[in-house]
């Protein structure tokens, strides 16, 4: 079914189904239970310069309606994911989001360099290269990076505008829930040149042991994610895609088609699904199979036809 495509930045997604970084790793995990062929995307594990071990102490805890997280962007480095990862993962036939965080500028700069230097490497080999950099300037776990350059326009501006002159790779930036004004920080992006945008990152939380009357997680807060927040999330995309002009990747506590759907009537060109990929392993693909049979029961031809609709 052709109306089910999406478009980010003249990258065609074979469906507006992504699976979202960090709950994902670069897939070899999932390969086992479907064809990753069957997705629109994936976003990898956040990627810093350097390899990170994360954080001490507990890593994720489950609420009533999600998860926390204080994982602390736990990764192998940029070169080993590019030496490791990246062509196993072109060759699973499906977009890829490279995601990128950064404790500095020139972290982040030299980071996307790097990224930007392994794909022209692959093109001119004559690979084909659906690939995003997502920039992630959301993550709620790190004292040094990520969320820091995320909170105000002011930052974030110096971040994206870097970024983007570091590479001519279609750029995605991932925002967060916790910024001073989110859609200002859209509108920010756009104005910078990002391609696109995708919201929201996990919302800053926090579980306390009453029994040792402290928190739960070292960093004392941590990121929630799942159906807890999808109204929220709702909300907040349903407000960016009315202020910009650039494709919004919807993001927070998907679980079926249903509210993938939800995410595209606010004016969403590609969702992203988390926290449920840990309940139900197949979520992304039926997620995808869902919407094109609900497409069919309701007599829609194109997503186009619905999206933005309210
Ligand atoms: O690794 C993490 O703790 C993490 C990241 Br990079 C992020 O972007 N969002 C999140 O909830 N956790």
């Amino acid at each position: 079914m052709s109306g089910i495509t999406c478009n980010i930045a003249g990258v065609t997604l074979r469906n507006p189904v992504i699976m979202a970084s960090g709950t994902f790793g670069y897939g070899r995990e999932y390969a086992a239970y479907y064809p990753l062929s069957r997705l629109g995307g994936i976003a990898t594990k956040g990627l810093t310069l350097f390899p990170r071990a994360g954080n001490p102490g507990v890593r994720v805890w489950e609420t009533a309606a999600g998860m926390l997280n204080s994982v602390g962007l736990e990764n192998p480095g940029v070169d080993a994911f590019i030496s490791r990862e990246l062509d196993w993962m072109l060759e699973q036939d499906t977009t890829v989001l490279i995601n990128l965080g950064g404790g500095s500028l020139e972290e982040y700069v030299e980071g996307a360099a790097r990224i930007d230097a392994a794909c022209r490497e692959r093109t001119k080999a004559g690979k084909k290269l659906p690939v995003l950099l997502e920039l992630n300037i959301s993550c709620p776990n790190v004292k040094e990076g990520g969320m820091a350059f995320g909170i105000e326009t002011a930052t974030a501006r110096s971040v994206v505008r870097a970024v983007r002159e570091a590479t001519g790779l279609p750029l995605v930036v991932k925002l967060s829930p916790n910024a001073r004004d989110i859609v200002e920080m859209a509108r920010m992006c756009e104005a910078e040149g990002a391609d696109a945008v995708s919201l929201i990152n996990s919302v800053l939380a926090m579980k306390i042991d009453i029994r040792a009357r402290r928190s739960i997680f070292r960093q004392t807060y941590a990121g929630l994610s799942g159906p807890a927040i999808k109204p929220i999330a709702l909300r907040i995309v349903h407000q960016t895609t009315k202020a910009v002009g650039i494709p919004v990747i919807g993001i927070g506590g998907i679980a079926s088609a249903e509210d993938a759907l939800e995410f595209v009537m606010a004016g969403a060109e590609a969702v992203q699904v988390g926290t449920w990929n840990f309940v139900h392993p197949c979520a992304g693909a039926e997620i995808a199979a869902g919407i094109t049979d609900w497409m069919c029961s309701q007599g829609v031809a194109s997503l186009d036809d619905i999206r933005g609709i309210v």
